[in-house]
């Protein structure tokens, strides 16, 4: 049997592209159905019952003694574009491996285990994030027509995908819902790493909005129009793009603000661009904070003409379950791991899924707190405190009365 390390590294290496430019596991890609394929034969290779939804989300029930709601873990496959190693990989391997140590480790648990892949969390390839978990958890998402930067749709890319999914020797289903679910992740941020501390417990997970704001102009030729006859969209809209930064520097400190995306048309350097579109993400600790945010973002919005916004995601802010916090708390000082109790900036699949059933989050640091970027990384030993921490937690769970 493979030692941990080994197996994680192992697995890491093998769900991972060795391409320098990152991962671009994109969901329902090429690279994503074979992952999810690979998973899928791994979890029955070792003694799984495997589900596939009609997004494509995996899950692998593992037996227990009794026949009751299984305890979840998992995380998401997919990737950001030029993403990390770890985001959402680490949670559905880390998962595995700790899995497999409780049926390593004698008796069968009381209660059977879930491991759960997710098909899609990030939003990267269509104006749409943790559509995999909100089809998990019964969630109504208006995404069959999104269309990628390709001009390919959301149900174009996820029939072609779950076909091959489901071609192979699973349940086709949705799974019913877990009686508890628990992920393990990597922070994406400084804090752990600063503190020098290998665990985060999750106390609660920023709301976050995110909006496609477009700026309508007029194409026209570069050299003749003169400058006062111009409806020039890169020009206004940014303009409305400084401005909004500087409001997003004048607001509060738990605020992030970010604009990652800008697509031009016709995006020709001698065409005044007749078309300017940015996406817009922001995110706070609380919802109240962010509706001030927003109200004021609108306000500076509306001071420019010829802008059309369209938002395309919101998720209020959440707080995990205290109770199976506080039971990690304790596992984690029984087995000697420092740890610190922490908010989550980035979103996950957790704040899905703690609509619905008991959730609780499980951070291991990220170094120099990189993340969503092929630099982003934690040293094994980290990642293998994190699995550590998640079996005894999964075996407490699995094994109460
Ligand atoms: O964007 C996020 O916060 C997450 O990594 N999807
Ligand atoms: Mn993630
Ligand atoms: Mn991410």
């Amino acid at each position: 049997m493979f030692s941990e390390e080994c197996q994680l590294a192992d697995l890491l290496n093998q769900f991972n592209t060795t391409a320098d430019t990152g991962q671009n596991r994109l969901v329902y890609s090429e690279q994503w159905v074979h992952n999810q394929q690979t998973l899928i034969l791994l979890g029955q290779n070792h003694g799984a019952q495997a589900m596939v939804d009609d997004y494509g989300n995996v899950s692998l029930d593992f037996p227990g003694q009794e026949e009751t709601l299984p305890i979840a873990t998992g995380s998401h496959m997919d990737t950001v574009r030029q993403g990390g190693r770890y985001d959402g990989l680490y949670g559905v391997l880390g998962g595995f491996c700790a899995i497999q140590k409780m049926y390593q480790q004698g008796d069968l648990p009381k209660k059977p285990l879930r491991l759960i892949s997710f098909s899609e969390e990030e939003g990267s390839r269509f104006p749409a994030a943790f559509t995999g978990s909100k089809y998990y958890t019964g969630q109504q998402q208006q995404v069959a027509a999104l269309v990628d930067e390709t001009g390919i749709t959301f149900e174009q890319a996820r029939s072609n995908a779950v076909k091959q999914l489901q071609a192979m020797n699973v349940r086709r289903q949705r799974a019913p819902l877990p009686a508890s679910f628990t992920e393990l992740h990597i922070e994406q941020g400084p804090r752990l790493a600063q503190a020098h501390q290998p665990i985060g417990l999750v106390t609660g997970i920023v709301a976050q909005n995110r909006y496609k704001v477009t700026v309508h102009g007029q194409a026209n030729h570069a050299g003749t129009t003169p400058m006062a006859q111009r409806q020039d969209a890169i020009a206004t809209a940014s303009r409305l793009m400084a401005s909004l930064y500087d409001l997003a520097d004048k607001s509060s400190n738990s605020l992030t603000f970010t604009i990652g995306e800008i697509r031009v048309s016709p995006n020709v350097s001698n065409v005044i661009a007749e078309s300017c579109t940015f996406t817009i993400d922001c995110r706070e600790e609380s919802d109240e904070r962010l509706a001030t945010f927003l109200s004021a973002m609108n306000t500076v919005i509306k001071q420019f003409d010829n802008v059309t916004v369209e938002q395309t995601l919101h998720v209020p802010a959440t707080l995990l379950s205290q109770a199976l916090r506080q039971r990690n708390a304790k596992i984690a000082t029984q087995m000697k791991f420092p740890f610190q109790e922490l908010f989550s900036g980035a979103g996950h699949d957790s704040q899905i899924m703690n609509t619905v059933v008991p959730t609780t989050m499980i951070f291991v640091p990220s170094k120099t707190g990189i993340s969503h970027a092929p630099a982003e990384h934690t040293k094994m030993s980290d990642l293998l405190i994190g699995v550590a921490l998640l079996t005894a937690s999964l075996s407490a769970q699995a094994n109460e009365a």
